[in-house]
């Protein structure tokens, strides 16, 4: 798969994200506007040093938390993220007992059969949203993201939104619904309106929650509550942005 990039590479990691959402345009999962997303995540991603910060940890601990204390969890994918880290979804989706929904910004029939398919290949049987089943519509959105499954987004209490545009997280907020963001940009209207956002690089926060998950399993409901709801996004989001700024401040 890896075209001439060198295994010891100072950015190999970081180029072989790049070549997986490269096939992933190939192969019809994501769009030319995916790769644009992609880059203005790298241009934060740097700005962490490309690592997952403490409090970036602390925020994937309350949304694991809020996901095993929920009664209908949903993990809403698209293309990048499909792209990027299928496996980690399906894995997460089984310990927190989430369904898996297929949720696109540029829908078309083609890319969500491809998005299934990838999904069903890295082990999961069920994935919602597909084609007629997204039959339902969040209110007061206009974008192809309102078409969700009756049986998935629509009913669901807590929705993990790993990497989107920011128009579906406010009318999410606005139906109810707890919203847990992956977005390395905490300036984003996603990032800003979700209750909890973590600010990493999805690439590293889904294998993350997915070990949180295997680890919080046999946790009694009131830890469990205490890390859900014990935690501000407010601070959450002043703290990674204060962190952007002293990373930059300390290179003076
Ligand atoms: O697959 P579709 O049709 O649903 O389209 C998906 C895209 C990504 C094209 C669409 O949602 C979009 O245009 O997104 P935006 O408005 O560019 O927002 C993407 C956000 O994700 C930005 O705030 C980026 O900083 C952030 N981001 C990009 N890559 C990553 C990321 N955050 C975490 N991890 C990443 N790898």
């Amino acid at each position: 798969m890896l075209r001439n990039i060198p295994e010891n590479h100072p950015r190999a990691r970081s180029l072989q994200i790049r070549e997986l959402l490269v096939d992933g345009f190939k192969n019809g999962i994501i769009v030319e506007e995916g790769l644009i997303a992609h880059g203005r995540g790298e241009a934060f991603d740097y700005l962490i040093s490309e690592k997952t910060t403490e409090q970036a940890l602390r925020a994937m601990k309350s949304a694991v938390a809020l996901m095993m204390l929920a009664k209908g969890p949903v993990i809403s994918v698209n293309g990048n993220t499909a792209c990027i880290c299928a496996k980690e979804v399906v894995k997460l989706a089984e310990i927190t007992r989430a369904r898996i929904e297929v949720n696109l910004f540029y829908r078309t029939y083609e890319r969500e059969v491809a998005i299934e398919k990838l999904l069903r290949e890295n082990g999961t049987k069920n994935v919602y949203g597909v084609g007629s089943r997204a039959s339902a519509e969040i209110p007061e959105l206009m974008s192809n993201r309102r078409r969700v499954d009756p049986d998935g987004i629509y009913i669901a209490d807590v929705v993990l939104v790993p990497l989107e545009d920011g128009d579906r997280t406010e009318a999410l907020i606005k139906i109810g619904k707890k919203v847990i963001a992956i977005d390395l940009n905490p300036l984003s209207r996603t990032a800003q309106k979700a209750s909890v956002t973590i600010v990493d690089n999805v690439v590293r926060a889904m294998p993350k929650m997915v070990e949180l998950a295997k680890q919080f399993a046999n946790l009694r409901k009131s830890k469990l509550q205490k890390l859900a709801y014990g935690f501000d996004n407010t601070k959450n989001l002043e703290k990674s942005l204060q962190y952007i700024l002293q990373g930059m401040k300390s290179r003076d």
